[in-house]
């Protein structure tokens, strides 16, 4: 019996009542939703199908092709596809599932419907400051990923004999891409039991691995290429890492979204670096992409100045200013810290 840490249990025995009987339930995750947003996404509507409702997954914007492979998600509706569509299940969900996302506001136009909804709304999420709109919150920011949380919340409901292959595939994707591989340290005893336990449930955990990174095409592996060769900074005496694509390389390497997935963790491949940083363009201005090791919280950069947030070692921001001003202030920000106290 994997160790769990107990989810509240007076939330818990609530959701159960809802859950007895049929809701039309809207699930809906983050923006550019990744393995663990899609995966727990998934988990949740393969669990709640076989209980009996009507469930349907709505992504704010559509989802990389590396998890075009997850069961169900061609049954997953892309909001700025169907607007229309996704409105009206909107208004008609009588139960939502908000998954790895805490800020209703960051999902722009869907989160706003949403808020303004009455139905309840279930949050299963492990990102740090949750917003208070949520009727019930499972949520908890020691936890290696918002799969883990779904299993936890399964298992707490007692409904563990529904995590069936498809359940399972989808937890352990999430669970996989979430702790890098089992390799960041929120790889606790419980999340290598929690895999084991969907292992013994039928995962392909081979398969999982290679669809979900031995799936680059030429040109994103060329992306990947020019990146490390020409647009990879690693300042003298900075422990730092700036990867910074330029407007014009997004259109040369024609970018897709996922495409830059995985490619702000190569300059932690150096002992001595700290703190990586992938920046780019969003509109007029920037996205930031970080990544750290050890004792440096990438979450305080984002959120002090970068409108962001996330997790202690990954966590992602805005600038209004464009590549290049980002990247000068981005070395003018960890020249002010003392990164000398951190260790990778
Ligand atoms: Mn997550």
């Amino acid at each position: 019996m994997p160790a769990l840490t107990l989810l509240p249990m007076q939330a818990i025995e609530a959701v159960r009542g809802l859950l007895h009987s049929v809701q039309r339930i809207v699930i809906t995750t983050h923006q550019r939703p990744d393995g663990d947003a899609l995966g727990s996404s998934l988990a949740i509507y393969h669990f709640l199908t076989s209980l009996g409702h009507r469930c349907v997954v709505i992504s704010p914007t559509p989802f990389p092709e590396y998890l075009s492979w997850l069961p169900a998600c061609e049954q997953v509706l892309v909001e700025p596809e169907q607007p229309e569509t996704a409105g009206r299940l909107v208004d008609e969900a009588t139960l939502f599932f908000c998954m790895d996302f805490n800020q209703l506001y960051r999902n722009g136009d869907l989160g706003l419907r949403i808020a303004r909804s009455a139905a309840p709304k279930v949050l299963i999420d492990h990102h740090l400051n949750p917003e208070d709109v949520f009727s019930f919150s499972f949520t908890d920011a020691t936890a290696s990923s918002t799969c883990e949380m779904v299993y936890r919340f399964i298992d707490a409901l007692g409904e563990r004999q529904r995590i069936d292959h498809n359940v399972a595939t989808c937890l352990y994707a999430g669970l996989l891409t979430d702790t890098d591989r089992f390799r960041i340290p929120t790889t606790t005893p419980a999340v290598h039991r929690m895999a084991a336990d969907l292992l013994e449930r039928g995962v392909d955990h081979t398969v999982v691995y290679s669809r979900l990174y031995e799936n680059f095409s030429r040109r994103r592996m060329n992306l990947f290429r020019f990146s490390l060769e020409h647009r990879m900074l690693l300042p003298e005496h900075l422990p730092v890492g700036i990867i910074a694509l330029e407007p014009e390389d997004m259109l040369r390497f024609q970018v897709q979204p996922g495409d830059t997935e995985g490619l702000v963790n190569y300059p932690l491949l150096i002992t001595d670096i700290v703190v990586s940083v992938l920046v780019t363009p969003n509109g007029t201005g920037s996205r930031l992409s970080m990544r750290s090791k050890g004792n440096f919280s990438v979450e305080k950069i984002c959120r002090e100045h970068f409108g962001g947030g996330g997790h202690f070692n990954a966590a992602g921001g805005n600038s209004l200013l464009p590549v290049r001003q980002t990247v000068e202030q981005l070395v003018a920000i960890f020249a002010g810290l003392n990164l000398a106290q951190y260790q990778p």
